[in-house]
């Protein structure tokens, strides 16, 4: 694996031809918004460019996709990733065609795994999104309308509406960049779509999650664990779940919010939130998993008894350092 810099990523996206984007699986505002951003930037070149996601995109982020995307395969000169910080986290169907296949992945996750033959890596930068603006503006890229929407949204999704500390100076001068360029963009809109709007399935879904919450660790560490049996009783759809992780943090006094989701029998996709102090990225490496610092998750094959008890242990050990 070698690292390149924002300069030698974009001589590097000049110099390649058509291009596969693959994005993570369960995708966000964030890989969606880069995988698009980048794909509309390289069909302006003239290049072929299509985006890949092992799940359906949601449809929420619609207003984010161009609007005749390309549905023909093609062969792929470069295979690029974007926002995916390891491999499996391409989901099974990627998984299968493109493992070890990846020529270059732009990321801001500490924890890549260096899958990627060349990696475009800001460990710094509050979204992918935010490294693919720096490489659009290198590569002397026009941030059309349709660009900016998603690199606006990419970037506010990954921020918490610019509300987590993964904000610098530098988010949100590019968030300025992007309004100045393009006043017309309804940006409130988008953040209320984003952040306020709830489906009515999902508002009492959180009347049910709020039931089912567990307290650990004095009230320090917050977990709730949604398992199929529970999915099926008050049929929740799995949209519905979209960007609960930061659910448990929101109860006064927690350090770490964890929610389990059961994906198969005993097979549990576990994201952790901090609020402060606790690395989350370190406790769920230890699950095999990684992330941010306040940001994290893994998967963990086991009862949920036994998954509950493990993560609690991991965290109270977590917080003792
Ligand atoms: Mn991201």
């Amino acid at each position: 694996m070698k690292e390149l810099t924002v300069k030698e990523t974009a001589k590097r996206l000049l110099e390649a031809g058509d291009a596969y984007i693959l994005i993570h699986r369960s995708p966000d505002g964030d890989c969606i918004g880069s995988g698009y951003a980048l794909a509309t930037a390289l069909r302006s070149m003239g290049k072929r460019a299509k985006v890949l996601c092992n799940d359906a995109i949601p449809e929420r982020y619609n207003f984010m996709l161009p609007k005749e995307d390309t549905a023909d395969d093609f062969e792929p000169d470069i295979i690029i990733s974007v926002d995916v910080a390891d491999e499996k986290l391409f989901g099974e169907s990627l998984l299968e065609k493109y493992a070890g296949k990846t020529d270059l992945c732009i990321d801001h996750h500490i924890s890549n795994t260096g899958y990627a033959k060349e990696l475009c890596l800001d460990g710094k930068a509050a979204a992918a999104c935010q490294v693919v603006y720096e490489i659009l503006k290198e590569m002397g890229t026009c941030i059309t309308r349709k660009i900016a929407i998603c690199l606006y949204t990419g970037i506010a999704t990954d921020t918490g509406c610019f509300m987590y500390d993964n904000v610098s100076p530098r988010t949100l001068r590019i968030a300025a960049e992007i309004m100045e360029q393009h006043k017309d963009i309804p940006y409130a809109i988008i953040n209320r779509n984003m952040f306020i709007v709830k489906s009515m399935g999902r508002m009492k879904l959180d009347k049910i999650l709020i039931e089912q919450l567990e307290s650990y660790i004095d009230g320090k560490c917050m977990l709730v664990c949604i398992t199929k049996e529970l999915m099926e009783k008050y049929s929740i759809d799995e949209s519905e779940l979209e960007g609960i992780a930061g659910f448990p943090l929101q109860v006064e006094g927690v350090q770490v919010g964890i929610v389990l989701k059961e994906r198969e029998d005993n097979v549990f996709r576990i994201s952790m939130r901090s609020a402060d102090n606790v690395n989350v990225s370190e406790i769920c490496q230890k699950f095999g998993g990684g992330g941010h610092a306040k940001a994290a998750g893994c998967c963990i094959e086991s009862t949920a008894e036994e998954a509950k008890k493990m993560l609690v242990d991991a965290v109270m050990k977590g917080m003792q350092k």
